[in-house]
């Protein structure tokens, strides 16, 4: 397990009481806190470095560059990127994910064409797909799950039949905390002739992540859920698919030459980068990337697979509680129902003592319609978790069970 309590001391919103209590952050799938090392970086290009990037001959613009430009090397060394060039700056999933919609979707995907997503897909990776195939007369195909919460194989085989233009998976369900076999996925989709997508929001962060290795042709994950700032992140895309694609937004930077009436386009990624992009932002993700690093992205999938391994243990020796997701091949995702109580009653009685869960459908409304369920608890750890965090979560959710007189 990781050294928690020496890691705690690098993150100061921890050092917060709620309610006179240790505050208990467990709402890292939605984000993550920061270290300290993030915001140095942050406040020292601002201090040291600040101009606007790839337009100034002077000093300090050519520093603001490199610090960008760097922060792209490592993202691509991260993921392990094809090239360095292979990494598109976006301002998070949602918009990687809306960007292959906008560029290649519109450019590739036809009338009478099939589009595939899975049942447990996030809505990121849902609506811009329903948006493309709508303006195109496209037929939206969506992949079931099992009883356990996997991707339906035998379903995903019948989807692929159809020989779709693009499917989209999750490497790892926010709502079920499935590891996907991604790689398999990605496979099964080229055989059938599909470019894939996937969506990297939760895997990211929590994982060893080698795209090479998946061999997806888009990737897209957000910084805010892996230390980095909110609002930070890429879409990784293979070179020669981005080389093809028309820009998504048009504006400064983003093009070669500008006519009266016509333009010609940047080389990528400056192509999909209209606009002065948000250099703080790479800078404070690529200070995120090298803590990560010094951990081990192995040691930390460990920690968590852990915790979130203890936390489905002792929850349920609580009656009442139902857990959501498989039991392997899992991240640090722990969905849950305590009886009848609303989802939304419990993330407000935890906060009481401390605790900080998430309550909803976590933009994945499809998924809660096959659960059965229109809402669930949802605790999901990190990097400065450890299993006294899980001790203080199991205790809240009995006192909630005692006040609402569960099991009735
Ligand atoms: N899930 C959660 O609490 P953005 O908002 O662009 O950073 O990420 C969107 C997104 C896409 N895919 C998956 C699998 C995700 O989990 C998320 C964000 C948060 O689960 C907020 S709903």
């Amino acid at each position: 397990m990781l050294e928690t309590q020496k890691l705690r001391r690098d993150f100061p919103i921890l050092e917060r009481q709620e309610n006179g209590k240790r505050l208990v952050y467990l709402d890292n799938a939605a984000t993550s806190q920061k270290p300290r090392k993030v915001l140095e970086a942050i406040e020292h290009y601002y201090r040291c470095h600040n101009a606007n990037v790839h337009r100034g001959a002077y000093g300090l613009a050519v520093e603001a560059t490199d610090a960008y430009e760097a922060a792209r090397t490592t993202v691509a060394r991260f993921v392990n990127a094809w090239t360095r060039e292979a990494v598109v700056f976006t301002r998070g999933t949602t918009e990687s994910i809306n960007l292959v919609a906008g560029s290649w979707g519109r450019a590739n995907v036809q009338r009478g064409d099939s589009v595939v997503v899975t049942a447990m897909d996030h809505h990121s990776n849902i609506v811009p797909w329903q948006i493309l195939c709508q303006e195109k007369g496209a037929k939206l195909r969506m992949v079931e799950i099992t009883a356990d919460g996997r991707i339906d194989l035998a379903d995903y085989g019948k989807a692929l039949d159809a020989k779709p233009k693009l499917v989209a998976f999750p490497y790892v369900s926010n709502s079920l905390g499935t590891v996907n076999p991604a790689a398999q996925l990605s496979k099964l989709a080229h055989a059938a002739g599909a470019v894939t997508v996937v969506d990297g929001a939760q895997s990211t962060p929590h994982l060893r992540v080698d795209v090479q290795a998946l061999d997806c042709d888009f990737y897209a994950f957000s910084g805010h859920k892996m230390l980095a700032p909110m609002g930070s992140g890429a879409l990784v895309a293979k070179p020669a698919l981005l080389d093809a694609m028309p820009p998504y937004h048009g504006g400064g930077e983003m093009i070669e030459r500008v006519w009266d009436d016509r333009s010609t386009w940047n080389k990528v990624p400056h192509k999909f980068e209209g606009g002065t992009p948000n250099v703080e932002a790479a800078v404070g993700l690529e200070a995120a990337i090298a803590y990560l690093e010094h951990l081990g992205m192995d040691r930390v999938a460990e920690h968590e697979q852990e915790l979130a391994r203890v936390a489905i243990e002792r929850l349920s020796q609580i009656e009442g509680v139902t857990i959501y997701g498989p039991r392997d091949h899992r991240a640090g995702v722990v969905p849950f129902t305590y009886g009848d109580v609303h989802p939304h009653d419990l993330a407000t009685i935890l906060d009481r003592d401390g605790v900080c869960i998430r309550a909803g459908h976590h933009c994945t409304q499809p998924l809660m319609r096959r659960l059965g369920v229109a809402a669930t608890a949802r605790a999901s750890f990190y990097i400065y978790n450890d299993v006294d965090d899980v001790d203080v979560l199991v205790s809240a959710v009995r006192k909630a069970g005692e006040l609402f007189g569960v099991p009735a």
